[in-house]
């Protein structure tokens, strides 16, 4: 996925960096590193690095890298590295950029910084000019169009929604056989408040069709010459509720690997469906699907082909099954797709509900107060529904404390922080796990299947266990999610 010349790269990296919302004269640094916006909490919990470690993966060099060294080419002035850019993360791979959450401090705050948000890229971040940059509707609508960004921002309403935001892949890294791909372990999720135009109205006003059964397909402006289009086909009830054409974060510019200068907001739903750097959107009445949208020479873009992300990925394969693909679906919730008989692959658009501790962190020692208690504290979602219940136990699952709700609520699909103040037994070690139940009563299950259970066969959640898939996604078991702690009494 990476371009092989490495002259290109180079220069791809000094035109994306150039950090987009500074005014003229301002310093790339200066604009860039201005997302610090929350006041730190005043308990800055530090997980032991060893969970997630801040190398970089090593990748074979290019004969070239080798002799040049890049961080000589590239003096730091005028180019700051991806970790100089996004210090709390930890980089999986720098090009294309793949980074996540590296402390899990990110879990004890109600909404994450920029620069603390993960990033998942399928292929480099394109270099972005603001001027040329469109976005061109077409299919089932009234009257064709290429949209500027002046257009986009100014010429409907604005809304922000803070949205929890998960990489299908998170928590990829604790399947077992391991799977292929980012070893996503619990970073990849974020909670930020995007800002942008409704789609319903920019549909509205050139005449789309969105009754339902109608797919508005999103293509993203990232892919290298003769590859896969990164596309998605978002159901038109969804689009017509309440999803944006975002291109503020957190009240600022987005950065450029956040989708810079617009990208598709899908409040609730899996990271998959927020196409980054939208360049073209296209009203049918099914999915990407088949010939006409796979084969060289599909409509108005010569090689590219548009079905690979929206049909033979982001969805649940148990062993030895392949894509079967679909004109159309009328479920879009994971979790129901995955109990009923609808599809056989469930599509990853709906998030299932999920919990992560934030404090104390991985291979803390911590202290109980004077009445004996340890606060335990971090963040629940789930997605479109609504998280109900929290709840900690310190003994494997086998009891369980209900968590309360603490912080600002931030909406309907921003996670809600929890805390329980937790009295351990004694000094000692301990593996603290939480597990979350939401307003339908699904709730995050034990462990994860083994590739050859029946609960993988059915791709469904049995058993209390998570069922194993070949891409590793979607991963909510609550054992593997856990934290191990020292305790000693004060
Ligand atoms: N155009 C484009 N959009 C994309 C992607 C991509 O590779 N290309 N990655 C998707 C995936 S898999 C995720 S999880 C989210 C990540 O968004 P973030 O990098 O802002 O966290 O973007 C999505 N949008
Ligand atoms: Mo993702």
């Amino acid at each position: 996925m990476t371009d092989e010349n490495p002259a290109n790269q180079l220069m791809k990296r000094r035109k994306f960096l150039l950090c987009t919302g500074a005014s003229a004269g301002t310093t790339l640094l200066a604009g860039c590193s201005g997302g610090q916006d929350e006041t730190p909490t005043a308990e800055q919990p530090t997980a032991t690095p060893t969970e997630t470690p801040t190398e970089a993966p090593t990748e074979t060099p290019t004969p070239e890298e080798t002799e040049t060294p890049v961080q000589e080419e590239t003096p730091t002035e005028t180019e700051p590295s991806l970790q100089e850019q996004y210090p709390q993360l930890s980089i999986l791979s720098p090009d294309p950029e793949n980074a996540q959450a590296a402390n899990r401090v990110t879990y004890t705050k109600s909404r994450t910084d920029r620069e603390a948000h993960y990033i998942r890229n399928h292929y480099p971040s394109p270099s972005i000019d603001i001027d040329e940059w469109s976005v061109s509707l077409t299919g089932a609508v009234g009257e064709e169009v290429e949209l500027s960004m002046d257009e986009i921002k100014n010429d409907y309403s604005t809304r922000t929604i803070t949205h929890t935001m998960q990489c299908s892949g998170n928590g990829r890294s604790y399947f077992d056989p391991q799977v292929g791909g980012n070893q996503w372990s619990f970073g990849a999720v974020g909670n930020a408040a995007w800002t942008g135009s409704p789609l319903s109205e920019i549909l509205e006003a050139y005449g789309a069709e969105t009754g339902d059964g109608m797919w508005l397909s999103v293509m993203g402006g990232d892919n290298p010459e003769g590859k896969d289009v990164f596309a998605r086909s978002i159901p038109m009830e969804k689009v017509m509720d309440n999803v944006l054409l975002a291109y503020r974060m957190n009240g600022e510019p987005m950065t450029p690997q956040h989708g810079y200068p617009v990208r598709l907001l899908v409040p609730g739903w899996y990271g998959n469906n927020n196409v980054k750097w939208v360049k073209r959107m296209h009203v049918m009445d099914m999915m990407l699907f088949g010939n006409e949208w796979e084969e060289p020479g599909a409509p108005e873009d010569g090689q590219r082909t548009y079905t690979h992300w929206q049909q033979y990925s982001y969805r649940i394969f148990p062993q030895g099954t392949s894509a079967n693909h679909n004109r159309q679906i009328e479920t879009f919730d994971t979790r129901e797709q995955m109990e009923s008989d609808e599809v056989t692959h469930p599509y990853m658009y709906d998030q299932l509900v999920k919990s992560l501790i934030g404090h104390p962190g991985e291979g803390e020692t911590v202290e109980t107060n004077p009445a004996g208690q340890v606060e335990v504290v971090g963040v629940a979602w789930a997605g479109d529904d609504a998280v109900d219940t929290v709840e900690v136990s310190a003994d494997g699952g086998e009891s369980w404390g209900e968590a309360e709700f603490f912080g600002p609520s931030r909406g309907d699909y921003s996670w809600r922080l929890f805390r329980y103040m937790w009295t351990p037994d004694s000094a000692g070690e301990y593996e603290l796990v939480s597990r979350a139940t939401d307003n339908r009563d699904f709730q995050q299950p034990a462990t994860v299947s083994a590739p050859d259970d029946d609960a993988s066969e059915e791709a469904s959640i049995t058993d209390d266990q998570y069922p194993w898939n070949t891409k590793g996604y979607a991963n909510t078991a609550y054992m593997p999610h856990g934290v191990s702690v020292t305790v000693e009494s004060s």
